[in-house]
């Protein structure tokens, strides 16, 4: 006889308990990143003051006990690259990850900046039936008697289940955001173990940090034309992780500016990343750079597959 099998009653769960996707959609920089990692409560999307600096869709995973106001919940977050007409095949992949999370959505949160408000028409044609909240960020940096009427005017197009001012940065409304997809949230098991925060492996997060140093770093285009890859990742037990990335840019030209005089740029962008690395995998960490060209290969097949785009 084998081992007795699980009985249905292993499988059961609280039927009050509410799971789902939400997916963070809007233009690129209004916040949706920092949004997703203060909800969430730990880093796990990159954030830079420069556009389009998101590539994936990033999965960050809410879980909570429930108390008397709260239903027992998971919420899985789906933060994605901010939403630009592609101008190469690497957009056309961040676009898919655009929409491969809104298609997932149980609840679409589209995200804007309160202070350029803008039609969010690209928002409303996604909506598609499902539960969609608008979210007014930044409004922080709005007295408060500019936001009001702002609410006002996006609740009007009556396209939206609810709008919301918040501020990702101060965690102000932060709150009522969470309260108002878990009263749209479907009743259902955890798809994810309660203390799971996300899905991805380590050298996602290793070679993001990185490219998120590339984007504080380098300006102008050598942000744009970074892709980050880790080659090595070994875990050795009683030394320190062994991780060997290397920084894919477009043109020799740009591989010189980043490499710096002498090695300056690769040293000094190796100690911002190593730092940040070892805050988040929570060990010292042995961190080696090389920088590659690769002529154009935001618009090559076989380069974007191989670096993990959806093309
Ligand atoms: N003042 C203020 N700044 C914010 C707020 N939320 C985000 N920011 C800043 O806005 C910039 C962009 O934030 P991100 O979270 O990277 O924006 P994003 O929407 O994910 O951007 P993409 O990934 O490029 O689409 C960063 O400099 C953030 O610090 C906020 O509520 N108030
Ligand atoms: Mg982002």
């Amino acid at each position: 006889m084998p081992d007795a099998l699980p009985t249905p009653d292993d499988f059961s769960f609280d039927p009050t308990h509410r799971s789902g996707y939400a997916a963070l959609v809007g233009p690129p920089n209004v916040g949706k990143s920092t949004l997703m990692n203060a909800l969430v409560g730990r880093k796990l999307s990159i954030v830079t003051a420069k556009p389009s600096t998101t590539r994936h869709r990033v999965l960050g995973i809410l879980s909570g006990e429930g108390d008397a106001e709260t239903p027992p919940h998971q919420i899985v977050f789906l933060d994605t690259p901010g939403i630009v007409k592609p101008k190469y095949r690497l957009h056309e992949a961040m676009m898919h990850a655009v929409d491969f999370a809104v298609n997932d959505a149980d609840v679409l949160l589209f995200m804007v900046d309160a202070a350029h408000e803008g039609t969010p028409d690209t928002a409303i044609e996604r909506i598609g039936g499902r539960p969609a909240i608008l979210l007014l960020n930044k409004i922080d940096l709005m007295p408060q008697e500019q936001a009001l009427p702002l609410v006002a005017k996006y609740n009007d197009l009556r396209a939206f289940d609810a709008v919301i001012p918040i501020s990702a940065k101060t965690a102000f409304n932060l709150d009522t955001v969470l309260a108002q997809i878990l009263e749209r949230l479907p009743l259902g098991p955890p798809y994810y173990p309660k203390d799971q925060l996300s899905e991805h492996p380590e050298r996602f997060f290793v070679a993001e940090i990185i490219r998120e140093k590339v984007f504080e770093l380098y300006r102008d285009e050598i942000p744009y034309s970074a892709q980050v890859n880790i080659v090595t990742y070994e875990e050795r037990p009683g030394q320190k992780d062994f991780i060997d990335a290397e920084i894919v840019v477009e043109r020799d030209s740009q591989k010189g500016i980043l490499i710096g005089k002498g090695g300056s740029g690769l040293k000094k962008l190796g100690q911002f990343a190593r730092r940040d690395i070892e805050g988040f995998v929570g060990s010292e960490v042995y961190l080696q750079l090389h920088v590659k060209a690769r002529a154009d290969w935001r618009n090559r097949e076989g380069f974007l597959r191989s670096y993990g785009y959806d093309v």
